[in-house]
């Protein structure tokens, strides 16, 4: 029970630090002097602009490619949260929820290059639940891809463990998550009603509950969990604690899944 709590107040930390991130992200802003305002993706240690690389808003179906500064332009209008994702070969795969205050500014976007301990799981967007869900959920106005069901699930392989130090599971972006801490935190405007936490399984074991929505959502993998070869990852979507006459599952999406291997030192 104890763990859980913890998880809860780390996963309220990390929303946290992924909303100062995300003031950084803006406050990175450069303006050009020629073209006004536009949006670039950046190499993160080097600062030097990316070409070619993929920029998409997955639920609308929006697709583009930065061009050779690094520019690229979202042709849709922003109206509630939505995850756009980025992608290039050699980097991790990137996403950050934007909304309309933060799409009508320019974003200079940095992304990372991949290590040889990063193990990719998934860089598709899943909506899971059962695509009845309120308009006031804290989920993008509308989900415009359809439901998978009530839980994600996939067979991935490890092929080996880092030398000194933990695996963690980062969630690059999630929303949709309606739960009491998400809907106290002004993430979720249902008012009538709350959900439990997605909940996170590994191996069948659950390592954590998600009580809010936001990007790069890290969780510690405990290290008896992991074997050598075959691993599963299951997300389960929670329930309506306030729909007793059938189940109703809280509609959420999910988007880019992957180990990321640290050193103990540097993470405590
Ligand atoms: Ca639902």
């Amino acid at each position: 029970m104890n763990n859980l709590k913890k998880t809860a107040i780390t996963s309220l930390m990390f929303a946290l630090s992924a909303t100062i991130c995300f003031a950084a992200i803006n406050g990175n802003v450069e303006k050009s002097g020629i073209s006004g305002d536009y949006n670039q993706v950046i190499d993160s240690q080097t600062q030097a602009p990316i070409s070619r690389a993929d920029v998409t808003l997955p639920s609308r179906g929006y697709k583009t490619q930065t061009d050779s500064q690094g520019r690229f332009s979202l042709g849709a209008k922003i109206n509630a949260p939505t995850i756009m994702s980025v992608e290039k070969e050699g980097y991790k795969p990137f996403s950050l929820t934007i909304d309309e205050q933060s799409a009508g500014k320019p974003l200079v976007i940095g992304i990372e290059k991949t290590n040889p301990h990063d193990i990719i799981i998934d860089k598709e967007l899943y909506h899971i639940g059962d695509d009845n869900y309120s308009e006031r959920s804290a989920n993008a106005a509308d989900f415009r891809i359809k439901a998978i069901g009530p839980f994600y699930t996939k067979i991935f392989n490890i092929k080996k463990l880092p030398p000194d130090g933990d695996m963690y599971l980062i969630i690059g972006s999630v929303i949709g998550i309606d739960t009491k801490m998400a809907r106290d935190m002004g993430q979720s405007k249902v008012t009538t009603s709350f959900a439990a936490p997605p909940q996170i399984y590994f191996n069948g074991n659950m390592i954590a509950e998600l009580n809010l929505n936001g990007d790069n959502q890290q969780i510690k993998i405990p290290h008896s969990l992991i074997r050598i070869g075959e691993n599963q990852l299951t997300i389960k979507a929670g329930k309506n604690l306030f729909q007793t006459a059938y189940v109703d599952y809280d509609d959420i999406e999910i988007m880019n899944l992957f180990i990321e291997s640290k050193s103990k030192i540097a993470a405590e």
